[in-house]
């Protein structure tokens, strides 16, 4: 019986190094075709389409920006043990397991196939991974084989070569594929491909720049975040397992639809056009009460409504579908896009051209409206449409179709149950209401009256605000502070709490503190 345990896991073993192979070699060839031919990465992102959203919005509250991790380690984890599984069926039925192998592995290929970011080509890795993989079964397997039929007690010199036959083998061909693996993934990430394209472009200088921001925009509270994101922690939302990697020479963008002339543009089209800069504050509407998926950028860009304008829009016309390349979809009012607010086709960030995990090398950018509707990164396509006619991806999955960014504001100092000095206590925060602007904010320490905060410098309407306040005369122990902001239409916060789902969250955040003993 132990004999038979053994040699149980010497299979187990045979099937977990077989599918490092496999992954290790497509992730390895996917370099050289889309992002997502890496079978991981399109089942994944297959999955992420497929599971209903309070599955993907529970993800996001645990797990955060790491959700994409976490999903590749679960999905690993799931690899392993189906592999440790086949290797076992492979000790009585070998052909049954490497047929095992096939179906996954033509499965695989058809769900890279299946993506809207790949082509029949891209189901080249996959393959070859997958034929990799089934001939390091069989070669395992065998040699696994021979040692069970030879016993272990006689014939001892045969049987030691044997077992270092397959320890070998087995542990050689787990090493190889990690390595693949590891050596696939550094490679990717774009570099050395579209990251290099995208060092070397000059983008020109705005026709219209944006004005230099006044003095004093920035709270002078330590400890606050930076007025302007930079780009490197920009929050990021997208359900792009691998960052879709697109070439500026050949891009371009199309607009179509309820138009009177179709029009595609090239990547220099856009460069060679007047260019426009916008601060604007981005706002993702999954961001909860307090939270953190909101960040202020320069953009650079051409305005939408100058191509709309060109393409005719017709007047039945109330949205506009805009896609990436991965697929994503989102809808925007089309009078957010042809009134006079700055609703970009950025090519821009803070100075450099869009970072290729936020959009490179064109997005929407809307002013006022969250970006599960407005901020399409990767874009290849507008098209001009209506309501009764279309709906965008997070639509179709229980989310509302219209989402203008609430009036939202937060502390940021001190932090949640933080610890401060006794003496006079300085809080910081920040509040938005984009395409409004912020007009007041108040704090409340405890259950006592709201007092007025301290405005940082007004920016304009579509960026957010920074506010400071001073408790002169705080008393030591365990304190909140609650803050709400009057937006510039003199509307204050509600205080009535929303989740997410489906439109964006509202309710006053709250944190809790302890002044400590003098
Ligand atoms: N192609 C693509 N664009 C997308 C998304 C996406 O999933 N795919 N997510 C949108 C959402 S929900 C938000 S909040 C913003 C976030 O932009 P950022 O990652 O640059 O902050 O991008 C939008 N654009
Ligand atoms: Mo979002």
């Amino acid at each position: 019986m132990a004999h038979v345990f053994r040699s149980g896991w010497r299979f187990m073993l045979s099937g977990i190094a077989a599918a490092l192979v496999l992954l290790g070699t497509a992730e390895a060839l996917s370099n050289f075709f889309a992002a997502a031919s890496a079978p991981l990465v399109s089942i994944g992102g297959a999955f992420i389409d497929i599971i209903p959203p309070w599955v993907k919005d529970a993800a996001i509250a645990l797990f955060g920006i790491y959700d994409k991790i976490a999903l590749f380690a679960t999905m690993f984890l799931v690899v392993l043990i189906l592999a440790a599984g086949i290797g076992l069926l492979a000790r009585k039925h070998r052909t049954a397991a490497l047929l095992a192998v096939a179906v996954l592995g033509i499965g695989s290929s058809a769900v890279v196939i299946s993506r809207a970011a790949t082509t029949v080509a891209d189901a080249v890795p996959t393959l070859v991974g997958t034929l990799a993989g089934a001939l390091v079964l069989a070669w395992l397997a065998r040699l696994a084989h021979r040692m069970t039929t030879t016993a272990p007690a006689d014939a001892a010199p045969e049987a030691g070569t044997d077992r270092r036959r397959f320890l070998l083998g087995a542990a050689g061909s787990a090493a190889l594929g990690v390595a693949l693996l590891v050596a696939g993934r550094a490679a990717s990430g774009i570099r050395g491909g579209v990251e290099t394209i995208r060092e070397a472009i000059r983008l020109p200088k705005p026709a219209a720049p944006a004005a230099p921001l006044p003095a004093g925009v920035a709270s002078e509270v330590p400890g606050m975040p930076p007025f302007v994101s930079p780009n490197d922690n920009f929050y990021r939302i997208d359900t792009a397992l691998s960052v879709p990697r697109v070439d500026p020479a050949t891009w371009s963008l199309r607009i179509h639809g309820l138009v009177e002339r179709e029009i595609e543009v090239s990547f220099d089209d856009l460069l060679a056009e007047d260019l426009v800069e916008a601060d604007v504050t981005l706002t993702c509407v999954s961001n909860p009460v307090g939270g953190d998926l909101v960040g202020n950028a320069r953009w650079l860009g051409v305005p939408v409504r100058r191509l709309l304008e060109r393409a005719g829009v017709d007047p039945s016309a109330d949205m506009v579908l805009s896609r990436s390349v991965d697929g994503f979809t989102a809808g925007t009012p089309i009078e957010a896009l042809t009134d006079d607010r700055d609703s970009l086709l950025a090519v821009g960030m803070n100075g450099e051209p869009l970072p290729a995990q936020h959009g490179f090398p064109v997005r929407m950018v809307v002013p006022g409206l969250y970006g599960y509707v407005s901020a399409t990164k990767w874009l290849s396509e507008l098209k001009v449409t209506r309501y009764a006619d279309d709906s965008a991806y997070w639509t179709d999955r229980g989310w509302s179709a219209k989402g203008p960014i609430k009036l939202a504001s937060r502390v940021d100092v001190p932090r949640s149950f933080a610890n401060v000095p006794s003496g006079v206590v300085m809080m910081g925060g920040t509040a938005w209401a984009q395409q409004r602007g912020i007009s007041k904010v108040e704090v409340r320490i405890d259950d006592g009256p709201w007092e007025p905060a301290d405005l940082a410098a007004d920016a304009g309407i579509d960026v957010w605000r920074q506010w400071s306040y001073a408790w002169e005369d705080a008393t030591p122990g365990r304190h909140s502070v609650t803050v709400r902001a009057t937006d510039g239409d003199g509307t204050v916060q509600t205080s009535d709490r929303a989740d997410p789902v489906p439109n964006g969250a509202s309710g006053w955040h709250q944190i809790q503190f302890t002044v400590e003993e003098a």
